[in-house]
């Protein structure tokens, strides 16, 4: 860490939170040791943040590292920059200058990031208690990573958020054990410090991590050229008031910008370049990467939407944890991405008679008090005969930065794989226990909303890092959650470490929203759940889930709603999970969140 710019944050606290800072400073200095040595501060990059695309450029694929050997060591400076529309860009930079890369590992790969926070220090606002995983105060420019749909440990220097954090100046080193049995597919990272995610998310720090290996497992991909398209949002300039075409957000494709009416002398929308060889079938692997904007993906043909073959939701093959091996791609005309949901599928590529052919996303409904988000497209095909590389990586750019690797195909079958089933036999566990949580919000005297990721029977509060966990659940077992929308706007509801089965969704219809396809009786770590009507004849909307305690993962992790200013805004709530020989013990979750990480060999 930078004891210079700690010192610098110093002042503006108070003489008591002084002696406390001092403290962390130790526990800090402590935690970095806990390696074999303290982890090298990674410097600022020169030109952080480049976002050099303009509207109607050719999708590449972003920069990519790839693991050797069983691990994959990264190291980022995490840094800003102010756009022309005086938006903050942030972003996580190598020291070699690529921005926020597609890091593929293996299933039982070690992800080691050692990362240091380059963003100017702000006052910190909040204190977290004991036991801290980093600084124990926390702030707008305050950082931590989560590896959102990993099925890996929530321990201190894995994929832990509670109590993690990396304040300016200072350098954090993580140590991510992908399990060997995690299904291949699409995962990401973004920052998760709690009031700041819609921030930091929509200043484009994100990026995808790919478990490799899908094609021994769906081989319906096999060689196919993949497209790795992440779709992030941020603030429309000036904020005109979001009505009509005007999106509450603009969005971006891979960093190209689809303008929108929103934009100064926009009229139209204003979609990216995707480019595709004729006859070809192609590999999508979206990421909805936004903090607020709910997708609803279509691949369009002179206005005829056309069959998606969908082979993986939120990281999991479909079809691949039960019944007969591989599991059969599920076709659909279009699929509901909520924010941090992934999906991954076959297209084919338009025949030559076709005017036009686009990636959109259709109009979503949010409820009478959610975002506005249009109908616009994303991306216009363009047939072109290119080599590999040119047509995913642009004209300009190659596969030199990926360390001599392409990832513009997707391996080639080799053997079917009947190992990342981690979730086999879901359906059939017996139920431990049900709940029901549910999504609600309250608005105080002066019109401020609080956000309640709430659970049946318990007060409703809003996030607080120092609470106890508001649900206690028993490693190995299985339990059932109906999560229900009780207010006028969507929610996305996403547990970390774990996967659920989506049993159900129910009370949809009467309510005015649509059952998304193609997800029930799939695994997913992101579902949304429509806003209720208001109509108190009416039943809340609500999905049924089994969710899945089965795996070595144990201690505290947040489940909330993925809407990321929800979220900011109170709308997470936090699970413990105890080993089956300590439950009743109440300590011993607590304890495995700030411990080192040998507490990870408790696995
Ligand atoms: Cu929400």
């Amino acid at each position: 860490m930078n004891l210079e710019k700690t010192w610098q944050a110093i002042p503006r606290l108070a003489p008591g939170v002084l002696i406390l800072a001092l403290i962390q400073v130790c526990a800090v200095a402590r935690s970095a040791e806990t390696g074999d040595s303290a982890p090298a501060p990674v410097p600022p990059v020169a030109d952080p943040c480049p976002r050099s695309f303009a509207a109607r450029d050719v999708v590449q694929n972003p920069p990519a590292l790839f693991s050797s050997n069983g691990v994959l060591n990264v190291r980022f400076s995490y840094q800003h920059r102010i756009d022309a529309n005086n938006r903050e860009m942030l972003c996580f930079m190598t020291p070699e200058g690529l921005q926020n890369p597609t890091l593929h590992v293996s299933p039982g790969d070690h992800l080691i990031i050692t990362v240091t926070n380059n963003t100017p220090a702000l006052p910190l606002t909040m204190t977290v208690n004991p036991p801290n995983c980093g600084a124990s105060s926390m702030g707008p420019s305050s950082l931590n990573l989560h590896y959102h749909g990993t099925n890996t440990s929530p321990t201190c220097h894995s994929d832990e958020v509670i109590k993690t954090t990396i304040n300016s100046g200072e350098t954090f080193q993580y140590n991510v054990a992908f399990p060997a049995d995690e299904p291949p597919g699409l995962y990401w990272y973004h920052p998760h410090v709690h009031g700041q995610v819609e921030h930091a998310v929509q200043g484009g720090a994100n990026g995808v991590i790919v478990v490799d290996g899908i094609e021994n497992v769906q081989p319906a991909v096999s060689g196919l050229r993949q497209r790795l398209l992440i779709v992030r949002d941020q603030e429309v300039p000036g904020e005109p008031a979001p009505v009509g075409n005007v999106p509450a957000w603009d969005v971006t494709l891979n960093y190209v910008p689809i303008l929108s009416p929103g934009d100064p002398g926009v009229t139209d929308f204003v979609p990216a370049s995707l480019q595709m060889q004729p006859e070809e079938r192609q590999f999508w692997r979206v990421s909805n990467s936004c903090a607020d904007t709910i997708l609803d993906l279509q691949y369009v043909f002179d206005g005829v939407p056309q069959t998606m073959q969908l082979v993986g939701i939120d990281g999991v093959p479909v079809g691949s944890q039960d019944s007969t091996q591989p599991g059969q791609p599920i076709r659909v005309r279009h699929f509901r991405l909520p924010p941090a949901a992934r999906v991954e599928f076959i297209v084919a590529a338009p025949p030559a008679s076709v005017q036009l052919a686009q990636l959109i996303t259709r109009g979503v409904d949010t409820g009478p008090i959610g975002d506005n988000d249009p109908q616009r497209p994303l991306a216009t095909i363009k047939l072109v005969d290119v080599g590999d590389a040119a047509l995913v990586h642009g004209a300009a750019a190659g596969v030199g930065a990926n360390q001599g690797r392409d990832d513009g195909r997707v391996g080639v079958f080799s053997a079917f794989n009947p190992h990342q089933r981690r979730f086999a036999g879901l359906s059939s566990a017996p139920v431990a226990a049900r709940r029901t949580l549910y999504f609600d919000e309250k608005d105080d005297a002066s019109g401020e909303t609080t956000f309640f990721m709430a659970a049946e029977g318990q007060p409703e509060q809003p996030f607080d890092p120092n609470a106890p966990a508001s649900i206690v659940a028993t490693q190995g077992t299985v339990e059932e959650w109906t999560v229900e929308n009780r207010t006028g706007e969507n929610h996305e509801f996403h547990v970390h470490q774990l996967h659920f089965l989506v049993e159900s969704q129910n009370d949809f219809e009467i309510n005015g929203a649509h059952r998304a396809p193609g997800i029930t009786g799939q695994y997913l770590d992101t579902v949304e759940v429509p806003y209720w009507d208001q109509n108190p004849s009416h039943p809340f909307p609500n999905v049924k889930l089994l969710v899945d305690f089965r795996g070595p993962d144990i201690g505290n992790f947040v489940y909330h709603c993925h809407i990321a200013e929800h979220e900011d805004k109170g709308m997470m709530s936090v699970i413990e999970v105890r080993p089956p020989a300590v439950a009743g013990d109440s300590a011993r979750g607590m304890q495995a969140i700030g411990a080192s990480p040998a507490v990870g060999s408790l696995k």
